[in-house]
């Protein structure tokens, strides 16, 4: 298998310097190349390298500015600097925008590329950029922040915060999936802020690991007892910093791969009867706080056992398969929600969907699975077809209306579709 070649930006206005470093480069990496700061950023607006080398004096925008309005617009690709000589001032601005670190100018191959495999390396495979795990960093110290950010940004999307306050605004935007959290901050400390995280329904689970220079054991045991995933001592040692942390998402990527069967069905992928009553609750309450109509179909295949009996077991569990594929695309907001309510019976919630909208999805639902000829994973030679009839229901709840009631009108609607022949919908009537 070809090598991934990770993307570096390289930021130059010496057009024969860019020519140089591509050439050494561009065996390991997927070079693209800026020869001003103003159309390096321009490039990064969808543009995202997993690393950037920037030259710090050019003519316009220089290498400051740039990286400068970069974290300002929260990006946090690591930046490696091309410069002739690293002064003072340079180092200070390295430090507060958590620049990885140097390439002296002149330089050689070998040089270049020792110093960005430090942090940067071809891969076998290109790592998942969709869902990488996110990191927020909380510290009011930049020199901590910038300490973290050589250890985790090759690894992770980070995230930073210098105050408690901050913190608790960027979780919501940036929906991390762990927390490294300092205690003693300008404002609010980091107590405050686990404490705040921990009873909003949205951040309690997310992981946090305090990261403080307080070693005394009353500080550590609170910090446990409010919830934390784990406790860090400053001075730390940055890889024991990046161990914890990947142990961390080790867990949490594992708890989501467990949460996810416990809420599927098996056998059709779609969502089960417990993932079903969890959701049908939120939206019913959700429904009564907002006014708001909710839809709902229960369906049944007709006739299903004839095809069983017929076919076998094994192609009916094809055929309950084949359904669920072809109903998915009938259902298409985001709030909606298809499970499979038992045996050959499938439920639909529709939040937010009037009559008509509901009467029209059950519709669409039963010519869909009218016209799927379940070819898919049988291999037999005669054509299965199956029909379902569907009961509909829709109402705006209230604390008058009980949600049981409503499940029994669709469920009467249901039974009068087959009473009047099978393959219909029928309307639940409120005088049930
Ligand atoms: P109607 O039109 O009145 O709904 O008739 P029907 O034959 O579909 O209804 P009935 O309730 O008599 O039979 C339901 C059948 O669904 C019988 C049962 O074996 C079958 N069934 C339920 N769950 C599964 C499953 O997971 N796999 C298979 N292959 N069949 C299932
Ligand atoms: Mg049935
Ligand atoms: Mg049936």
């Amino acid at each position: 298998m070809a090598e991934y070649k990770p993307p570096i930006l390289i930021v130059d206005d010496d057009k024969l310097i860019i020519s140089a470093i591509t050439t050494m480069l561009e065996q390991y990496f997927d070079i693209k190349s800026a020869t001003s700061g103003e159309q390096a950023l321009k490039i990064l607006n969808n543009y995202k390298p997993s690393l950037i080398l920037l030259d710090i004096t050019m003519s316009g925008l220089n290498g400051f500015q740039v990286i400068r309005q970069l974290r300002e617009n929260k990006s946090e690709i690591p930046v490696i600097f091309l410069t002739a000589h690293s002064d003072t001032h340079t180092k200070e601005v390295a430090a507060k925008f958590g620049v990885l670190d140097f390439i002296i100018k002149p330089f050689d191959e070998s040089s270049l590329l020792n110093c960005i495999f430090k942090y940067l390396k071809p891969t076998k495979e290109a790592p998942k950029m969709d869902n990488r795990t996110s990191l927020l960093l909380v510290d009011d110290d930049i020199m901590i922040i910038s300490t973290l950010k050589k250890i985790l940004a090759p690894f992770y999307d980070l995230s930073v915060a210098n105050s408690g306050e901050e913190a608790l605004s960027a979780v919501k935007t940036v929906r991390p999936d762990l927390i490294i959290l300092d205690i003693t901050l300008g404002g609010i400390t980091g107590f405050d802020v686990i404490k705040q995280l921990k009873v909003d329904y949205d951040t309690k689970d997310i992981p946090i690991i305090f990261l403080t220079s307080h070693t005394n054991r009353g500080y550590e045991e609170q910090g446990l007892a409010l919830g934390a995933a784990d406790y860090i001592h400053k001075p730390f040692v940055p890889e024991i910093v990046r161990l914890r942390v990947k142990n961390q998402i080790h867990m949490i990527n594992q708890l989501r791969a467990i949460q996810e069967l416990s809420l599927t069905d098996t056998l059709t992928g779609a969502f089960n009867r417990r993932y079903f009553d969890d959701r049908l609750d939120l939206e019913w309450r959700r429904a009564i706080r907002h006014e708001a109509h909710i839809g709902f179909l229960i369906l049944d295949i007709d006739d299903f056992k004839h095809v069983n009996d017929t076919y076998g077991h094994l192609v009916g569990d094809v055929v309950l398969k084949n359904l669920v594929t072809a109903i998915t695309p009938c259902i298409s907001r985001a709030a909606d929600l298809l499970a499979r309510w038992g045996g050959e019976e499938f439920a639909v919630i529709l939040p937010g969907t009037h009559l008509t909208g509901t009467t029209v999805v059950a519709e669409r639902i039963r010519k869909a699975v009218e016209g799927c000829k379940n070819s898919q994973n049988y291999s037999g030679n005669d054509d299965i077809y199956v029909t379902v009839s569907i009961g509909v229901n829709n109402t705006v709840p209230t604390t008058q209306i009980s949600m049981e009631s409503f499940i029994y009108q669709a469920d009467r609607a249901l039974y009068m579709a087959k009473q009047q022949g099978k393959n219909r919908i029928a309307i639940a009537s409120k005088e049930w």
